[in-house]
């Protein structure tokens, strides 16, 4: 076989000879080669997992080549790159996505059988890199796949985590955290460059020195050194030939610091540094948000941001020069708070390293950074406590000190004496024993700060953001989140990929969902709506089958499939939707002969493993769907499963199933959510409050397509400002209060009435989202919903509507805006 490399020639396919030929054949005689050179193995003895390997490196082969030519063009032509600054990304299985970009999906699974592997299995070896917890680290895998989509030149810049969120299992009900080792096999995706690579500095203190101009300066001197290596890790876009960089951070000890210990013997010392300094990307924090004080988890935040940051001025430095101009050859997007601190870094880079005024580098950072907020509850907007800080970043206090001082002032003379607002807002909580408030320093040293859906944006101009809004309104834009149409159409529902193909008779949808529309006309057409049922029903087989084997639930793939998935937490409800399953237990015990439409409830998702009510949650639906599940007189009509471990690739596998998705945040609260528009995608009916994305999703499919319920964001705000009392509530209506009352009777609880009393006694006398209020409109709408199922014409009509009128919800269309207003960044196309 050749082993010859790459040719020179990087604008078109190399011929078939080459090893990166795009042929059956081609693949064929690759993947054999791979086995052979890489794993070290022949057909005869190799495992699933080293077929997988090869299968890995046969895509990864053809993904360099395009990843060096874009590096090239985008090298020689100066083109303007994002940096996007992310603690997340939720990536997902690799394998197939790479293909279906490459586009290759097809012929390298035929090739694959030809060898007689079972592809399927190969999948199913592949371990996801979960280095992210919910949506936000999800967002952040869909902006890569459409960046590189839309041709936009970018690095993300992250942390390689060497465990990931952890692996949900449960056991009698309750959630069991497993550490999440995915890189024990060997991470085929990604390249090491032990050359690129930076010190961090912690701790320590800063002295005033003097430079030979005479100019006062500022030294760090640290207490601890350690060093990030970058692992890289190509991203390829869909239809196109640009492929963009993926560049995460591993901490390590620095060698020269080892030898100064070991010198001095103390070679234990010196062994305890490099632990010390390899904890730093150790492990992510599972949290969707922050979780008080973690020192550790600063230590993150300014590792990466550090690395991040120097990479960023050896690049310029590298390409165009002058490091005056560095703000007009990249732009820093921040991904919520978590990366705020780079624009402290940059500060000290500038002004202490480079020799930069004070002035031109404030100017050369407020240019360079936009910042995205992805939540208005007042729990997770980051701040830390200034002793912690201090101690760990003693000269980015300084360098905050001055901003903060420099942007009061600023304050002050335009609200003359408004000593209130001053302290509102200032970089630093005088109210809660002195605390660094993260958002503040990402709002002043941006040009930019956008929510991420239009009522969260208009949100934030009111509320947590109403000071800086009156003072600069036009720094605040809105960019809808998106989801990529690669990964939760093509790669996770083929069926319906192609059904959808050849209904339109083209597959630009694929790279340009606005394409969906074609569907519309189709969309009371007897034939299409029996083939969209048949693709429907193949998907919740294939659901049911794995729910089976995976939690002993049988459920019937003709029932509605009525899924809530997305992280546990009291402002997402998953208790409402808990209050309803036993309100329809209730109704079947006491009058057996109602009919009913079947579903089947199906929860997933993880609960940080330190919140307490989510993880009381968990119990809840496993108990209750114990109860129902073992009940003769029911269970012809209800089923509740629950999904354990709900990552990317469990994803996949319930947004095709699902007939109903459940969107059921306490209105004002969801940011945007994102699985609301994954689950829409396929053909999902939404049942959702007027929150977040949901709004425009509504907008989009058509008010007659989408079951709204409950209270809106202003409705909430006037009930919670009269004085909400939960237990009127309770006690005056009867369903709600025997609903509550039979989780505290001990029914799901083996006759133990204190299991689950800290969340009923919660929601009786508390209920912070407001379950109760919205209870009775839920109920109404789920008839409704029952009544539109139970009339499949006019379903699957609204099916269809609902995943023609989805274009606008492609994270592509997303990344354009945010290219457009935001960013001022212009494609680069590669030839041919
Ligand atoms: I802040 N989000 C998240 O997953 N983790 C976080 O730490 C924070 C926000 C989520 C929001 O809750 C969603 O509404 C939103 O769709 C998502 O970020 C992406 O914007």
């Amino acid at each position: 076989s050749t082993r010859s490399p790459a040719t020179a020639a990087p604008s078109n396919d190399p011929p078939e000879q080459t090893r990166t030929g795009m042929s059956k054949a081609a693949l064929k005689q690759a993947y054999i080669d791979n086995l052979f050179y890489i794993q070290g193995r022949f057909r005869d003895v190799a495992s699933t997992y080293d077929l997988y390997m090869a299968a890995a490196f046969t895509a990864r082969d053809r993904m360099l080549e395009r990843w060096v030519e874009s590096a090239q063009v985008y090298k020689t032509s100066h083109a303007r790159t994002l940096c996007y600054l992310s603690a997340e990304y939720l990536l997902g299985p690799q394998l197939t996505q790479n293909l279906v970009n490459l586009g290759i999906a097809k012929v390298a699974r035929a090739a694959a059988e030809e060898l007689s592997v079972d592809f399927n299995a190969i999948l199913e070896e592949e371990v996801e890199p979960g280095l992210g917890s919910g949506g936000l680290g999800r967002l952040a895998a869909c902006y890569l796949d459409s960046l590189a989509t839309q041709r936009i030149p970018a690095i993300g810049y992250g942390i390689r985590y060497e465990f990931g969120i952890f692996d949900q299992v449960i056991q009698d009900g309750w959630q069991v955290e497993r550490s999440d080792n995915w890189l024990r096999n060997g991470n085929p995706w990604e390249l090491p460059r032990p050359k690129i690579s930076f010190a961090v500095r912690y701790g320590g203190h800063t002295e005033q020195t003097r430079d030979q101009e005479g100019r006062s300066r500022v030294r760090w001197v640290p207490e601890m050194v350690i060093k990030g290596v970058a692992y890289d890790t190509p991203i390829l876009g869909y239809g196109v030939r640009n492929a963009n960089l993926l560049r995460l951070w591993k901490s390590e000890a620095p060698e020269s610091f080892d030898f100064q210990t070991f010198n001095v013997g103390d070679y234990y010392g010196a062994v305890h540094a490099k632990i010390e300094a390899e904890t730093i990307s150790k492990v992510l924090y599972p949290n969707d948000e922050p979780e008080a004080g973690k020192e550790l988890r600063l230590k993150q935040q300014y590792f990466f941001v550090s690395c991040s940051m120097q990479d960023m001025i050896r690049l310029h430095r590298n390409t165009v020069g002058p490091l005056e101009t560095i703000h007009q050859k990249f732009v820093v997007q921040l991904n919520d708070t978590h990366p705020a601190l780079a624009i402290a870094e940059l500060m000290r880079l500038l002004v202490d390293e480079q020799a930069m005024t004070w002035e031109q580098a404030w100017s050369i950072t407020r240019q360079t950074f936009c910042y995205t907020n992805h939540t208005l509850l007042p729990e997770a907007l980051e701040t830390w406590s200034l002793a912690l800080f201090e101690r760990l970043l003693p000269r980015h206090l300084e360098i905050i000190y001055a901003i903060n001082q420099e942007f009061l002032d600023q304050v002050r003379v335009r609200f003359l004496g408004d000593e209130a607002r001053i302290a509102r807002m200032s970089l630093i909580d005088e109210t809660h024993g002195r605390r660094i408030r993260m958002a503040h320093l990402a709002v002043v040293g941006s040009r930019a700060v956008n929510g991420v859906a239009a009522l969260h944006s208009k949100l934030i101009k009111t509320t947590i953001f109403k000071d800086f809004h009156e003072l600069a309104p036009e720094r605040f834009h809105t960019v809808t989140n998106g989801v990529t149409p690669r990964r939760f159409m093509v790669v996770s529902n083929p069926r319906l990929a192609r059904l959808i193909t050849a209904t339109c008779g083209h597959d630009r949808w694929i790279g340009d969902l606005e394409y969906l529309r074609d569907l519309e006309t189709h969309a009371d057409d007897p034939v299409l709506q029996a083939r969209w049922r048949q693709v429907k029903i193949a998907a919740k087989r294939d659901l049911a089958c794995w729910l089976d084997h995976h939690t002993g639930v049988p459920i019937d793939p003709e029932a509605m499939f009525d899924i809530q998935a997305k992280r546990l937490h009291e402002y997402k409800r998953q208790h409402l939707k808990v209050l309803h399953i036993i309100r329809l237990y209730q109704r079947l015990k006491q009058d057996p002969s109602v009919s009913m439409v079947p579903r089947a409830f199906i929860f997933g998702g993880k609960a940080a493993p330190g919140y307490v009510m989510a993880k009381l949650m968990i119990k809840l639906i496993n108990a209750v769907g114990e109860v129902i599940n073992r009940d003769p007189q029911v269970n012809g009509y209800l089923r509740v499963a629950f999904m354990p471990n709900f990552n990317v690739k469990n994803g996949q596998r319930l947004y095709p199933a699902a007939d109903l998705s459940e969107q059921i945040s306490l209105a004002g609260k969801e940011a945007s959510g994102t699985g609301n528009m994954k689950f829409s995608m396929n053909g999902a009916l939404t049942i959702g409050t007027d929150d977040g994305a949901n709004i425009e999703i509504r907008e989009a499919v058509g008010a007659e397509n989408f079951f709204l319920f409950g209270m809106t964001a202003e409705e909430v705000q006037r009930k919670q400002a009269e004085g909400y009392r939960p237990w009127a509530l309770y006690q005056g209506d009867a369903e709600l209060k025997s609903d509550i009352d039979l989780i505290s009777s001990g029914l799901f609880s083996h006759g133990d009435p204190h299991l689950f009393r800290p969340l009923t006694d919660h929601l009786i006398h508390a209920d912070p989202f407001m379950v109760l209020a919205d209870y009775r409109a839920y109920l109404e709408c789920q008839e409704r919903v029952t009544e539109a199922y139970a009339q499949p014409r006019r379903w699957d009509r609204m099916s269809i509507l609902n995943v023609a009128r989805m274009g606008r919800f492609s994270s592509d269309r997303a990344i354009r805006e945010y290219a457009e207003r935001i960013w001022q960044i212009e494609p680069v196309v590669l030839d041919s």
